[in-house]
């Protein structure tokens, strides 16, 4: 009796550890990381955010849009060369940034980000500020950006 319980209870296991493997595995979902944006007192008009967005999934995804109450207006940009050579931002040509399945996207100081323009508050040190992010396949991602000196570890 007390074997057969153990043989029953080891192969419910398996069946639950077989299971939870398929679904819950890392690499079928997307995944948005290390969500920051620079500290910057309330006179500064604008900001930005930055993350990691990996893309699990065997869909091509794309960031379509953000919002965040502390920004009036929150665009996709990127950073460019202008002609005298200084370096500007505007916004993504394809008005959205392309993660591929299986590959991420890169949202970095010097390339591409979230621009929060407009800011209503100060950008202080330790401030978490929530962040919708709206992706095509996705939807409605919540995400957090930790507000920081330099990108954190
Ligand atoms: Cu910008």
């Amino acid at each position: 009796m007390k074997r057969i319980t153990i043989v029953f209870l080891l192969a419910f296991t398996l069946a639950l550890v077989a299971c939870g493997g398929k679904s819950n595995s890392a690499s079928n979902t997307l995944d948005v990381s290390g969500v920051w944006g620079r500290n910057s007192p309330k006179a500064a008009t604008n900001g930005a955010f930055y993350m990691l967005i990996n893309n699990g999934t065997d869909k091509d995804e794309k960031l379509l849009s953000a919002s965040a109450d502390i920004c009036k207006v929150v665009e996709l940009h990127e950073m460019y060369v202008k002609e005298n050579n200084v370096m500007g931002m505007r916004p993504v040509p394809e008005g959205y940034i392309a993660i591929p399945a299986g590959g991420s996207a890169e949202l970095k100081v010097g390339g591409m980000h979230v621009m929060c323009i407009g800011k209503n508050a100060e950008f202080e040190l330790g401030l978490e500020i929530p962040i919708t992010l709206v992706f095509e396949n996705a939807g409605e991602v919540e995400v957090t950006a930790l507000i920081s000196e330099e990108k954190p570890e």
